[in-house]
């Protein structure tokens, strides 16, 4: 009654990998966002026996994989990367059809998942290595254990890079891992998990296309999941804490975030800075969770600032990803399309200055795909709902603000604390400035992919997340910490000794 069944590219079905999916199945339609009637792709819905199904081949891959040293488990991961190094243009294409993102931005998203995979087999052998101390008391030895089989929740905006940056980690931690494509963006990422499953041992890496109110609530409820690594919107991380708490398990959470640029009356308004603050706000058209939301400039330099940035978003170029000529492509959804509407109408009507600029690279297609044009909003107060939300699109709130305090309140002034940055020719004050910042990371003079990288903690603060991302952080989320001590003889006296 069982039957294997693994994506195939000739008829683009993101169907359940590594292991038995248990039939028939229901399917999903994935749609191109540029031209919304054209269907890319079909995923399965799982359903409550499959899941079951690979839930129990994941529990069962845990002793096995947990097992293994650190270099074998590394030497494993290693070998996945290079079966996914090729293939890459084509694996972008297919991205930008059903993601919407221009291409280049697609290879990023594509061609980081050997990188990630890469720099986690490196850190695998680390991972598991004991760490021994001795003093006047015995021995003691600190190592890090598997948490156990492990569900990682991906979201639709860089789905590859996103869900390489949390299964790499925890599978070089010795976790065996189930993937939750998202619905809107499964076919690439589920195909180049099927290929990095090859390698692995069976069960150790399964990937469960659905919905996230059936597929991500059932993995994430079950009691044989130990952990969950979540990337998605705030209100869904409530969702899967409340469903996480009732069976107490690990989890580990990058949501949304608001953040603010402060442009302070020290910074030079030239052709970097704009150009750069221009890639920050307005990558993959706004949604990225890290992408500045609201900026705050100083009066005195307000108007050069607002007059050089409108010139370079008018530079813009809106289109189908696949075209050569944009610089964004469409938003991922009508849901995500109406909101952003919804939100830049209620501005408007409540006295802002919303201004719609770039071209449009193609306006018969326009109304065929979920485009939007790039926009600035002035003339609102930090008040306001557009400033104080995560549009998640091409619009951009533009706030003048007369003393630094003012600027760093504001900033401050969110539910929200993943990252911000402060724009300074002075560094030094720049510096003073970002202490003052409520967020898991500041960024100085830059904020976009690569501000942070895997040497640096990332991850928010508030409701932005929970745990850090990168480096051995993101292993230390996946693995629980055991003591083991031989302490005899003499009693130690001193507030630690217990
Ligand atoms: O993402 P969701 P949505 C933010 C952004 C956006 C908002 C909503 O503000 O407007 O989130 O986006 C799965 N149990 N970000 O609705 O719902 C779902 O199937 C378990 C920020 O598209 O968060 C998908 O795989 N899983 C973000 C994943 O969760 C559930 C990137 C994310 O979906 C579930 C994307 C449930 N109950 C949006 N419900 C970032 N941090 O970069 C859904 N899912």
């Amino acid at each position: 009654m069982t039957v294997t069944t693994t994506v195939t590219r000739s008829g683009l079905r993101a169907e359940v990998v590594s292991a038995a999916a248990v039939g028939p199945q229901r399917y999903g339609t994935v749609h191109n966002p540029a031209r919304t009637r054209e269907v890319v792709g079909e995923y399965a819905l799982a359903d409550a026996a499959t899941i079951e199904h690979v839930v129990a081949s994941c529990a069962a891959a845990a002793p096995l994989w947990g097992d293994l040293t650190g270099a074998e488990r590394g030497r494993l991961l290693a070998e996945a990367a290079a079966l996914i190094d090729t293939g890459i243009a084509e694996r972008a294409h297919l991205l930008s059809t059903e993601q919407g993102k221009v291409l280049w931005e697609s290879r990023l998203d594509v061609g980081g998942a050997p990188f990630l995979l890469r720099y986690y087999a490196e850190l695998a052998e680390r991972a598991a290595a004991e760490e021994l101390i001795e003093d006047e008391r015995g021995t003691s030895i600190i190592r890090r254990l598997p948490i156990g089989p492990t569900v990682v929740i991906v979201p639709w905006n860089a789905p590859v890079y996103l869900c390489m940056m949390s299964l790499a980690p925890a599978l070089a931690a010795g976790n065996p891992v189930i993937v939750k494509p998202s619905e809107f963006a499964p076919l690439v990422l589920t195909e180049v998990l099927e290929i990095v499953s090859r390698t692995l041992p069976p069960g150790v890496l399964s990937v469960v296309p659905g919905l996230g109110a059936e597929a991500g609530t059932a993995l994430v409820a079950h009691e044989k999941i130990r952990k969950v690594v979540f990337t998605g919107g705030t209100a869904t991380g409530r969702e899967v804490l409340r469903t996480a708490a009732q069976t107490i398990k690990s989890v580990s959470m990058e949501l949304g975030g608001n953040d603010p640029a402060i442009v302070l009356d020290s910074a030079v308004i030239d052709d970097e800075l704009v150009s750069q603050l221009r890639h920050a706000v307005f990558t993959t058209s706004g949604q990225v969770c890290f992408n500045v939301k609201r900026i705050y400039v100083q009066r005195s330099i307000h108007d050069e600032f607002l007059s050089r940035f409108r010139e370079a978003v008018d530079q813009i170029a809106v289109g189908d990803g696949l075209d050569p000529r944009s610089t964004i492509g469409p938003l991922i959804n009508r849901t995500q399309f109406d909101r952003a509407r919804g939100l830049v109408e209620r501005a408007r009507a409540s006295g802002a200055r919303v201004e719609e600029l770039g071209t449009r690279l193609d306006p018969d297609a326009w109304d065929g795909g979920h485009f939007m044009a790039p926009m600035i909003a002035t003339a609102l107060p930090h008040e306001a709902e557009l400033v104080r939300v995560e549009q998640f699109a091409p619009v951009i709130p533009i706030v003048p603000f007369d003393e630094l305090d003012q600027a760093v309140a504001w900033a401050n002034d969110s539910d929200y604390g993943l990252a911000a940055s402060v724009w300074s020719a002075d560094t030094g004050h720049a510096l003073e400035v970002a202490r003052r910042i409520e967020s898991g990371s500041v960024f100085i003079n830059s904020h976009r992919i690569g501000s942070s990288d895997m040497s640096l903690p990332f991850g928010g603060i508030k409701q932005s997340g929970l745990g850090r991302n990168h480096g051995m952080w993101a292993i230390d989320e996946c693995s629980e910490l055991q003591a083991i001590s031989h302490r005899p003889g003499k009693d130690f006296p001193g507030p630690h000794n217990v």
